[in-house]
């Protein structure tokens, strides 16, 4: 079980990425992602040293940069379709360090466990502003059917809330990622929580 995952996001985030972390910690997340995809190497290198210190305890994913995760001993990194194969981060990274995939289809989760991911990104389950390449969303069916052909966790992504929250879990979600409709709280630690006891009290127990 994953549970909620948190990834950050600087232009939702009202009180900056670094107390946003510090909330996810508090709420008790296991794995928190650093996404940034507009800054320069060194002020990158800055912030991911200083979340990895806050998540010196949770598992902590770079995303997009493996020279970024190595350099901050990151535990790993989470890749997309047109980044690095995975195979080859692999090689890079070698056996110990945590690798995760976005995928679309069937297909791309097979090959994602062929090429040695840990674990998979479903995306975009519903649809979403906050990632305007996301793509058409593909529903929990999809989530059914990935879960059914390969062997490996999966967590979910792209206009996840709480309202629809449990549909993803039952349909087989190891962990959810959702970001607008907890950025965009003033209390983002209280709003996790609720997500995390989605997990830990299943509907239906
Ligand atoms: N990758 C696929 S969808 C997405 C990312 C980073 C954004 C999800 O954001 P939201 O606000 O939870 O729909
Ligand atoms: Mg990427």
């Amino acid at each position: 079980m994953i549970g909620y995952y948190f990834i950050t996001d600087k232009n939702l985030s009202k009180k900056g990425i670094t107390s946003d972390v510090k909330a996810a910690v508090a709420a008790g997340v296991k794995c928190v992602q650093y996404r940034n995809k507009e800054i320069d190497s060194e002020k990158a290198y800055a912030q991911a040293l200083k979340l990895r210190k806050l998540c010196k305890d949770i598992t902590f994913l770079i995303n997009d940069r493996l020279d970024l995760a190595l350099r901050v001993g990151a535990d790993g990194i989470h890749l997309g379709q047109d980044d690095l194969p995975v195979a080859m981060a692999r090689r890079l990274l070698g056996e110990n360090k945590i690798i995760g995939l976005t995928v679309h289809s069937i297909k791309e989760a097979q090959e994602a466990k062929k090429q040695g991911a840990d674990y998979l990104a479903i995306s975009p389950i519903y649809a979403t502003k906050t990632k305007k390449d996301a793509g058409r969303p593909k529903g929990i069916a999809l989530i059914k059917k990935i879960k059914k052909a390969v062997k490996l966790p999966v967590v979910v992504i792209g206009g996840i809330n709480l309202s629809n929250a449990r549909k993803v879990i039952r349909a087989g979600a190891d962990g959810l990622c959702a970001i607008s409709c907890v950025l965009t709280k003033s209390n983002v630690k209280k709003e996790i929580e609720k997500f995390q006891r989605l997990f830990y009290n299943p509907p239906g127990q």
